[in-house]
This record gives C-alpha cells, structure tokens and sequence, in this order.
C-alpha cells in the first residue's frame, strides 16, 4: 500500500459542492475539471489526488479500491448497493428526493405496471415492499419521456424542484426516500490508511458541522 489518497468525484453538482468541504480539510485541486480534460487531478498535496468519474461509477471504484473515498448520492449509492464501502458521513450536499411520478389524474393501469427509471434495484426493493406487481424498465437517462411516448406509466427518478416533471407535463407522487450525497470509504483503505483516513473523515465532518 502507498500513503496516496485517492478521491473519487463526479463533475458538476458533486464536484461543487465538496469543494468547500475538501478546502476546509486544506484539499485544493490544481485544476476545474469543468475546463480540464484530465481525469485525474493533481492537489496542493503530493500524496492526494481526485479522479473524475460519473457519478454512478462513484461506489465501483471505492468498493474494488481504485479509489480510497468518493462522494456519492445516497439514490446512487442504494442502486449499487454498498457493497465494500463504508459510509461514514453524510454531507448534507446535492439533496434532493427518490419519487415516484406520472400524469395527474392517470387513469388506472390493467395490468402490471410499467416503471421505467435508472434505478431499477430502488424501484424493485420499492414495488416489492408495498406488494405491488410492477414491469421496471431500465434507461440510461430522460426518463420524463417514457410516460409521454408510452413507454410507461410512470417513472422513478431524483426530483429536486420538480420544475422539469412539470415541464414534461408530469407531477411528483410518491417519496420513496430523501436524498443527500455520503463520504463513502473503501473499507481496506480505513483499515491500511488509518491515520491519513480518519483525520480526511474528521476535518470533513467539521466542515460540514460549521
Ligand atoms: O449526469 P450523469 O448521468 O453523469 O449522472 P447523474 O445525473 O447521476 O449526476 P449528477 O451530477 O446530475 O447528479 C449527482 C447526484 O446529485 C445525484 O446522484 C443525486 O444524488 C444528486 N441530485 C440532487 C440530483 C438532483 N439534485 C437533481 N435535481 N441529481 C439529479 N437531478 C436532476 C433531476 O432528476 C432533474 O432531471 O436534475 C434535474 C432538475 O431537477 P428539478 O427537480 O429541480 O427540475
Ligand atoms: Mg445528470
């Protein structure tokens, strides 16, 4: 093992709102992955760099140890499952809520319902629980278009406004869970960079205290 940290980040919202937090720990980048074409970013500090990846990546390369911590969505991190990460410290970033939606005033559906969504194990876990029969279709994105080209009868998907439900016509219906981005944490990593782990965790958690 080398005392190297690696951090992984997703661009855009993710990346913004952990850089205050990663500042607080005296974690700089050397570079705006929004204007840079590098992956990996170099720091104020030899021994800690960032790799930019999509955020749904975030928990694979924590869980197999390509990097020892990453910033997560709590929808991201329940579709993947958590295995091998720990999550000690929710940031209270990037929040927003797992719904369901549709058209108002739907009429009911014969038959199964059909779901379509990009998160297919939530959506599952979710239909299942409430014993309910439901067809889940997995997209890779713009699922406020599979109800309006008949695709589905509903979709799940993070809402934070709802302002693009309703532009698409659609309105939010059931909370399935509240939303908020996680420190997660290679759990070889805590053990074999103890030290250097727990004082990241311990100035981040400070951070997002003040
Ligand atoms: O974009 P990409 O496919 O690479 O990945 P991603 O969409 O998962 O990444 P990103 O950066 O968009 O989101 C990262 C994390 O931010 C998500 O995993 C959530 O935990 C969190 N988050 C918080 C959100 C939102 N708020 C949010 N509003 N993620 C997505 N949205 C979408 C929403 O689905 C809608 O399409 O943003 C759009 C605007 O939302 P409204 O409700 O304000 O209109
Ligand atoms: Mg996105």
């Amino acid at each position: 093992m080398n005392n190297t940290l690696t951090i992984a980040l997703s661009k855009g919202r993710i990346f913004k709102e952990t850089l205050p937090l990663l500042k607080h720990a005296g974690i700089e980048p050397l570079d705006d992955p929004e204007t840079s074409r590098k992956l990996i970013l170099d720091t104020n500090h030899d021994n800690v760099k960032l790799v930019i990846i999509r955020a749904s990546d975030v928990p694979t390369y924590v869980q197999y140890g390509a990097a020892d911590l990453g910033v997560a969505g709590k929808d991201v991190l329940m579709e993947h499952g958590g295995e091998g990460v720990y999550e000690p410290l929710d940031l209270h970033i990037a929040k927003c809520k797992l719904m369901t939606a549709g058209f108002k005033n739907a009429p009911p559906v014969n038959g199964r319902l059909r779901v379509a969504t990009k998160f297919v194990n939530c959506a599952r876990r979710y239909f299942a629980d409430k014993g309910q029969q439901v067809e889940v279709i997995k997209l890779y994105g713009s699922m406020e278009l599979a109800p309006i080209v008949g695709l589905a009868d509903i979709i799940v998907d993070v809402v934070d406004t709802g302002n693009t439900l309703r532009a698409n016509g659609l309105e939010p219906q059931e909370h399935i869970a509240d939303i908020s981005s996680r420190l997660i944490v290679n759990k070889a990593s805590m053990k074999m960079k103890h030290e250097q782990v727990k004082n990241l965790i311990d100035l981040v958690a400070e951070a997002v205290a003040k």
